[in-house]
């Protein structure tokens, strides 16, 4: 019996086999698209390892045809010698959430939907909002029914949950998310994401998952993404070899690989900052920005990190959250945030560090909901910001 039958019924009016496992089918338009699928698999069977870029044939041959995202991930777990289809199965299971989530922010005007949830502040002490619950609750369900995951954190919750055992069937993997990034923009129908990051487990397979399978460094992430809920949806993710986008069809309900090897530009012309606060700044960063602006470089905040790193990764320039009076140690959280854009970015080409010059990455965390500063974006506008705080900054680094 297909593994993947908890799945909503209207995503599942049936199920094919490929290569011993399952392609989930959304509907009817999926025909065409599964029997490319489905011709696909003996090219697949013989394929070699995967390049660098971590796109293999047929899918590195522009304007070919339509590659699902989960045709692609599939394709992509075979390239691994050890997969045992676990983290497939999550970031399929991610991709089945986006879509119900995407209908609902699609929606939001339409249903009383909007606004602040009766639930109260979150874990960070943020305002929720209704369609962050919503979000959460979709990732959680969608992640604990398949059971591919031991564990969950998310930035709405205090503490991460357990999977039961029962379903979990010794998953190796834990996953965080921030389910509704930007959310405070979801009034005024601003672009909001999803960010996620996918760990090994360090403890011992079979036992309850411990605080310290999420309290690891963002070198150790075996996969991160986001969800850009903007003018079109898109899913962008990354394994460790390249990133990938795959833009959501509504026609036909798929993500489809539309942003292949994604590659940021070197260099920028933007820079992305919430201004109003800058006399909050440190001086260094004050020096930096005053030049930003000296350059002519344009001025480009959203207020929602997911759409400005996606607008960064396509176009260049760099992203900034220093510390300010009111979040000393810089606002966004580390293991859910920072850490999957950070290692997007950085598979991209990019740079990411903190305002003390560390590696995002690199950091230690020492608590779930850890914030930090932040500077990611083009490479050569990081070291550049780099050479600032180096020049002015009166604090040891
Ligand atoms: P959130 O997770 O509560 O939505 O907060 C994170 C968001 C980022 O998306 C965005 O870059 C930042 O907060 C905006 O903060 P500010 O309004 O202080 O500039
Ligand atoms: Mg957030």
């Amino acid at each position: 019996m297909n593994r993947r039958l908890w799945a909503p019924k209207v995503f599942l009016n049936f199920v094919t086999p490929v290569s011993g496992k399952y392609i989930q089918c959304l509907n009817q338009h999926n025909v065409a698209l599964l029997a490319a699928t489905s011709n696909s698999t003996a090219r697949m069977a013989t394929a070699k390892k995967a390049p660098e870029n971590g796109v293999s044939p047929p899918f590195n041959r522009p304007g070919s045809r339509i590659i699902t995202l989960d045709e692609f991930i599939i394709r992509a777990e075979k390239d691994f010698d050890y997969a045992t289809g676990e983290l497939t199965g999550l970031l399929r299971d991610i991709g089945v959430a986006a879509k119900i989530i995407n209908r609902e922010v699609n929606k939001a005007g339409l249903v009383n939907i909007l606004g602040v949830a009766d639930s109260g502040d979150n874990a960070s002490g943020d305002k929720q909002q209704k369609l962050d619950v919503y979000a959460n609750e979709k990732l959680i369900e969608c992640l604990q029914n398949s059971g591919e995951c031991c564990a969950i954190a998310s930035e709405e919750n205090e503490d991460f949950l357990q999977v039961p055992a029962a379903s979990s069937k010794k998953s190796n993997y834990v996953v965080m998310f921030d389910p509704l990034d930007g959310s405070s923009n979801i009034d005024v129908n601003v672009s909001v994401g999803t960010i996620f990051a996918i760990y090994r487990r360090v403890s011992d397979s079979g036992g309850p998952a411990t605080i310290d399978d999420f309290l690891q460094p963002g070198t150790k992430q075996v996969a991160a993404g986001y969800v850009l809920y903007g003018t079109s949806t898109i899913l962008v993710y990354t394994t460790g070899r390249g990133v990938n986008g795959f833009t959501l069809d509504p026609s036909i309900g798929e993500f489809c690989l539309s942003h292949r090897n994604m590659r940021i530009p070197e260099n920028g012309q933007t820079y992305s900052v919430n201004q109003g606060y800058y006399s909050k700044f440190d001086l260094e960063l004050r020096r930096y920005i005053d030049n930003c602006s000296d350059q002519n470089y344009s001025l480009r905040y959203i207020g929602s990190m997911v759409s400005d790193v996606h607008r960064i990764l396509n176009q260049g320039g760099i992203f900034l959250y220093p510390s300010t009076r009111k979040y000393p140690k810089g606002k966004l959280r580390l293991l859910y945030e920072c850490n999957p854009l950070s290692m997007i970015i950085e598979q991209a080409g990019g740079k990411s560090i903190n305002t003390h010059l560390k590696r995002i990455l690199e950091v230690d965390p020492k608590e779930l909901h850890q914030r930090s500063t932040i500077a990611i974006g083009s490479p050569a506008m990081v070291d550049e910001l780099k050479a600032f705080i180096e020049r002015y900054s009166a604090l040891p680094l």
